[in-house]
């Protein structure tokens, strides 16, 4: 990659003293349409430039720690480390390889009760709790995150038996604060916890294309209920009723 971006550079350089030579010596035998020819190769030789560094910014999201937007760089690391978005401050993640291999980025936990999720809109928005523990990412991040390109989404679950399941989408993504954080797409799902996001079996509980609710934002389907309220938690609730 930085090989070619060089390699590209220095051809440049050359057509560009090629270029010069005519222009300071035009009777040396070059024609216009010779020099014509050459700012058009320059031309093409500097779109494939930004195409390829446009690609190693990307590569290096997804290898640099440096530049991590979100845990895929950080390899088998199951520890919390920090990633930078454009548009937000840097912020820490706890990353995770045990559940479902390398680079997984957290972005909830709910393991016991000792974290309150009833919380208000601004505390979903940006982010609450205890990264080594029970916690909620913020919303603001989770948009970010998923804008910036499509992120795979696993939910795995555990009952009191210690039985675990597990959920798993082929593309989250979630809308900016002005759509709501609206769940904008979950891709495909596979699993075996049941596709409760996104079941399509027509009882209205999907949270697909709904928009985020908090107790005291009801942006849910219900009529006569505020789901967020009633379950004292904030979800892309549709009806209050499917759990
Ligand atoms: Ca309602």
């Amino acid at each position: 990659m930085l090989k070619d971006l060089v390699k590209y550079e220095a051809k440049i350089e050359q057509l560009e003293s090629r270029i010069k030579n005519q222009e300071t010596n035009p009777g040396a035998g070059n024609t216009t349409g010779e020099l014509e020819k050459l700012q058009a190769k320059i031309r093409e030789q500097q779109t494939t430039i930004t195409t390829l560094e446009v690609k190693l910014v990307k590569d290096k999201s997804n290898t640099d720690p440096a530049a991590a937007t979100s845990c895929l760089p950080f390899g088998s690391s199951s520890d919390i480390q920090t990633i930078r978005l454009p548009g937000v401050e840097a912020f820490q993640v706890p990353c995770d390889s045990r559940f479902a291999g390398n680079g997984w980025t957290v972005i909830q936990r709910r393991v016991d009760g000792s974290v309150n999720f009833n919380r208000s809109w601004e505390e979903y928005k940006n982010g609450f709790g205890d990264l080594r523990g029970n916690f909620w990412l913020g919303l603001e991040r989770l948009h970010l995150m998923t804008k910036l390109r499509p992120l795979e989404l696993y939910i795995q679950i555990e009952d009191f038996k210690n039985e675990k399941r597990y959920a798993r989408y082929s593309n989250f993504s979630v809308g900016n604060e002005e759509q709501s954080y609206k769940l904008l797409s979950v891709g495909e799902y596979s699993g075996n916890a049941g596709n409760a996001l996104d079941s399509g079996d027509g009882r209205g509980g999907d949270a697909k294309n709904m928009k985020f609710s908090t107790p005291e934002r009801d942006n849910d389907k219900a009529d006569n209920l505020n789901c967020a309220a009633y379950h004292a938690s904030g979800w892309w609730f549709n009806n209050c009723l499917w759990w």
